[in-house]
């Protein structure tokens, strides 16, 4: 094996990876340099010349351009392959398991079988990059080594800026270190540098390996090993082992005399999650992934990123001052599938400012009114169109990022796309309330993107679906048990940014007021806020928002917003618990039994509100 690989990695290559003493990882590279057959393989050992040679391929050999702007590339993805493949994403699993009905997976050794031969000379004419990575701070119990092998510089690249180098760790572990393994080749390419045979794009998840291919994609989400990959086996150890890993933000909020409070929080895809972890008026920690573990007595939490894959559309400079400033600014940037104009400068969609007439994007050549093969208008970029970058050029990161030790959590928010149901902010009774009612039961509503479906709840518990891998059962119930033996567990919240008025469809809050929200939550964890009982958790007073939207927003908060957004909308309460009991009951083998009881009480509080007080009922009734 060693000759092989001395062989095919030539001496300089062959050293930097014998500088690890670790036989099975050679043996792992050794094993998809045989199968895929690159012509070239670069061992990257985060030396800054290494970095830099990545970087370069990624010019070199067309997967990035250079943009006007000093540090800025584009690069793009095929004009369908441009979002998760949730279809050809599977979770490989042994005869005898299930994992239930919602879960996509598939036989092991027909997955592996295929996925092999789909990688058989794969990488032939191309050059094959290794890097070392970390998902966590280095050195803490949260942390969890990676090494990724990809034909792709873009991959490589892109997760330079997400994620901390760990050469050295590798090196400093030796034999004894144990690491998740990624395998991504971009398959064979077309004129324009992307993917080329994507009827044999897939994602398979190997769980009892530890190891994750991809094939035939470009696409961050479904090729960027350590971000939606490693999730996947993350949340199978996270079982095992007593922790959580969660699609979560984790933000330090900022309370009155220099308190900082760290809250996570989990929404659905292009439901706010980045625009909340970027708020002005507090401090980002992480935007995307987060682990949690017990300690103490306490939940910590650790961003497993350190970089930003964010959705691009929309971006303006008055509601993100930081983004704007950073996408305009010199600096280390990855611009994917926007539009690049004859300058050189990009646009998105909802950017201030004109579209120019025509320029480059993800359908090629485009021009203003310029339609796809079905006669549907392509917009200038596309609404899944993504930056990365890494968080240290934003001035509101918080200094804890890399702390081995993670942050404690004092608030965990759950928040989907509600137009009818939940008030904007509101405390759960106790952990298992909030896990139930709050997480459990997300449902997010499908936008216009998803033609003839605008409306449609999707259900998305703790907006962690997409990427579990343990039955939704066991991981509802790890949830449950990880606030058990918590001496102070985070106070659980909802949220929902968008409410609607009854009557008039428009949203009833502005983008903005979420920062009061936050405020209030974060008094709420040091008990320095009052709130009203109400059936399905407790809401801030009139009192307190008004003087927060003074304080925050420099604005009047009238009692009528107030009645109007915290109204309690009974109908539309019950048949939520109606969906969602339905849905434990039919997709969800075994689940827990207190999920049932705890949504069949709530229904019960409301039943009896309503007989007192009809269908809506305003706050008032309850404060007293
Ligand atoms: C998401 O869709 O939740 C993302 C982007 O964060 S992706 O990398 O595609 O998962
Ligand atoms: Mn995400």
């Amino acid at each position: 094996m060693k000759e092989m690989l001395k062989t095919k990695l030539g001496v300089e290559n062959y050293e930097k990876l014998m500088a690890i003493d670790n036989p099975k990882l050679h043996q792992f590279i050794a094993d998809y340099v045989e199968l895929c057959n690159p012509d070239r393989v670069f061992i990257c050992t985060d030396s800054a010349e290494d970095i830099k040679h990545i970087r370069e391929a990624a010019i070199r050999n067309g997967a990035e351009s250079e943009l006007a702007t000093s540090g800025h590339t584009i690069h793009f993805d095929n004009y369908h392959d441009q979002a998760r493949d949730r279809e050809h994403t599977n979770i490989l699993i042994p005869k005898g398991v299930d994992l239930g009905p919602t879960l996509s997976t598939k036989d092991r050794d027909e997955g592996l079988g295929e996925i092999h031969e789909i990688l058989k000379d794969i990488m032939k004419g191309h050059e094959l990059y290794v890097r070392f990575f970390c998902l966590g701070p280095i050195g803490s119990e949260f942390s969890i080594l990676c090494v990724q092998l990809t034909d792709s510089a873009y991959v490589a690249h892109n997760e330079d800026l997400l994620y901390r180098r760990a050469y050295e760790e590798f090196a400093r572990e030796g034999p004894s270190a144990r690491f998740f393994k990624f395998v991504h080749s971009q398959g064979e390419l077309d004129e324009r540098k992307t993917s080329k045979n994507l009827d044999k794009r897939r994602v398979y998840i190997d769980l009892q390996d530890n190891t994750v291919y991809s094939v035939n994609t470009q696409y961050g989400g479904n090729t960027i090993g350590l971000k939606k990959l490693a999730m996947r086996l993350a949340i199978k150890h996270a079982s095992e082992e007593g922790w959580l890993c969660e699609h979560m933000l984790v933000m330090g909020v900022h309370g009155p005399r220099g308190r900082v409070t760290y809250f996570t929080g989990a929404f659905p895809s292009m439901c706010g999650k980045t625009s909340t972890a970027m708020l002005d008026s507090e401090t980002i920690v992480g935007d995307d992934i987060a682990y949690l573990r017990k300690r103490n007595g306490k939940a910590w939490a650790v961003n497993v990123e350190r970089g930003i894959f964010g959705i691009i559309q929309g971006i303006n400079s008055k509601d993100d001052p930081i983004f704007w400033k950073v996408l305009h600014s010199p600096g280390e940037i990855i611009f994917s599938n926007v539009l690049v104009t004859e300058e050189k400068s990009v646009h998105w969609i909802r950017k201030d400012g004109e579209v120019s007439a025509k320029g480059l994007n993800h359908s090629g050549e485009w021009w203003i009114g310029k339609k796809d093969a079905a006669g549907k208008e392509i917009p200038c970029s596309h609404p899944n169109a993504r930056f990365t970058l890494n968080l240290k050029l934003l001035e509101n990161l918080d200094p804890k990022l890399d702390v081995p030790e993670g942050v404690v959590v004092g608030g965990i928010v759950y928040g989907g796309r509600d137009s009818d149901t939940s008030v904007p902010v509101e405390e759960s009774f106790d952990w298992v309330h909030g896990i139930v009612t709050k997480g459990a039961s997300l449902e997010s509503e499908r936008t216009a993107a998803v033609l003839g479906m605008e409306g449609v709840r999707e259900f998305n518990p703790m907006s962690n679906l997409d990427f579990l891998s343990i039955p939704i059962s066991r991981y509802i119930q790890d949830n449950l048990d990880f606030g058990k033996d918590l001496k102070t567990p985070p106070l659980i919240f909802g949220v929902n940014y968008f409410m609607r008025d009854k009557n008039t469809e428009k949203f009833l809050n502005k983008t903005m007021d979420k920062k009061v929200w936050y405020k209030w939550m974060e008094l709420r964890v040091h008990k320095e806020a009052d709130a009203i009982d109400t059936p399905t958790g407790r809401i801030p007073k009139y009192e307190d928002l008004k003087k927060l939207f003074e304080q925050v927003l420099g604005r009047d908060y009238s009692k009528g917003d107030y009645t109007k957004q915290f109204t309690l909308r009974v109908p539309e309460h019950l048949a939520k618990i109606d969906r969602v009991t339905k849905l434990y009951m039919e997709k969800v083998s075994k689940a827990p039994k207190i999920v049932f009881r705890v949504l069949e009480e709530q229904k019960q509080r409301l039943i009896e509100t309503r007989e007192k007080y009809g269908d809506y009922v305003t706050p008032d009734k309850f404060s007293t």
